[in-house]
Parts: structure tokens; sequence; C-alpha cells
């Protein structure tokens, strides 16, 4: 019996500001929530104590039917640095082994960071109109390192779930930062 749920669902999405309505939740990221992924505590330490930076915002659409789901994410980072690191996602990896995800970059520049957390490692430069097919099994992070707005649409089942404790603790194998008013990837240690 087909189900209320199980019928198709369109939003409008706008690829210059990153906004879709109907949107079902927002969650905002600031440096607060990120502090221990970023190298410069005492960037980290001045930002919180002038009161916090937004770095960016997810707005979610949760395709549930009574057979399966398939989320919609759209992530919005704004430009900006913690010391001379770019503002990027939390990064994660998926819970489940065999899940994968899709990352359309729509606006802005940067770099989509994949690591294995096993030795192996991947930047994909990121500029409008490039889709990244992310395989299971490689944590991923994006980073703007632009002055202008980076919008990308994430396409994921709901059940793949967030694991951010690995990527805490591990790090990803480079970090994008400013040198010389360029964008470079370089090791944390040689941060
Ligand atoms: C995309 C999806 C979401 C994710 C978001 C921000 O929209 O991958 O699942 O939550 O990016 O990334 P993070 O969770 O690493 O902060
Ligand atoms: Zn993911």
């Amino acid at each position: 019996m087909r189900q209320e749920i199980d019928y198709p669902i369109s939003v409008m999405f706008d690829a210059k500001s990153g906004i879709f309505n109907p949107c079902k939740k927002t969650e905002e990221r600031k440096v607060s929530d990120l502090k221990m992924m970023f190298h410069d505590q005492q960037a980290v330490q001045s930002i919180l104590s002038a009161g916090d930076q937004l770095v960016y915002e997810i707005r979610y659409y949760p395709f549930v039917t009574s057979k399966s789901d398939m989320a919609l994410g759209v992530t919005r980072i704004f430009p900006g640095k913690v010391g001379r690191e770019y503002h990027m996602t939390k990064g994660h990896i998926h819970q489940r082994d065999d899940q994968p995800e899709i990352y359309y970059c729509v606006q802005g520049s940067g770099y989509l960071l994949l690591d294995t957390l096993d030795g192996e490692f991947r930047a994909e430069p990121w500029q409008p109109g490039v889709i990244t097919h992310i395989p299971p099994m490689w944590a991923h992070r994006a980073v703007n390192t632009g002055n202008d707005l980076l919008v990308f649409v994430a396409s994921y089942h709901l059940a793949a779930g967030h694991d951010y404790e690995k990527v805490k603790q591990q790090g990803f194998a480079k970090i994008a930062v400013e040198n010389n008013g360029k964008p470079e990837l370089i090791s944390p240690k040689d941060y």
C-alpha cells in the first residue's frame, strides 16, 4: 500500500546562494564546534574570546520512503580562515563501510580532501561543476579556499551514519593553508 511518504518530492534550489525550499532542517557549525580540527589553537582561542565565528551551514531534506531513504544535504562554507587554515567542514567517515556519497560543487572554489585513514590521501580541486564520488571507507572534508561562498550538494543514505571521532583523533594527511596569498596543501606537522 503506497503511503504519503512514497510520492515524489521536489525542492527549488538556488545554486548561487545554496538555499532550497522547502527545507526540513538547518544546522550551523562554528569554530567552537570544530575547535579540535584546526591546527592553530591560539587563533581558535582568540576567535572564541571574540565571540565565535560561523564556518558553515548545512540544509537537509531526508527523503524517507517506506522502502529506503536518500538524504539531500546542501552545505554553505563561508569564506574565512582560522590562523592560516581555511574554513572547512568537520569531516567524517561513514559508520557503515558499504556507504558511498556524491558531492557536487555548485559555487565557489576549494578542495575535497579524501583520506582512507590507513595511508591513502586525495585532494580533488573543486570549482563549480565538479561532481565527486566518495567511495565507501574514505573520510571526506570540503575546504573553501576562495573569497566567496562555497556551496556543495550532497546525496547519501541516512543509514551511512557519521563517524567524527576517527577524523578528530587522526586528522587528514594534509590541510589547506594560505601561503603568500595562495592556497597550499601541507602536512599538519609542517604548520
Ligand atoms: C554534506 C553531507 C552531510 C554532512 C555535511 C557536512 O552535506 O555529507 O552528511 O553532515 O556535508 O559535513 P560534516 O558532517 O563533516 O560537518
Ligand atoms: Zn558523508
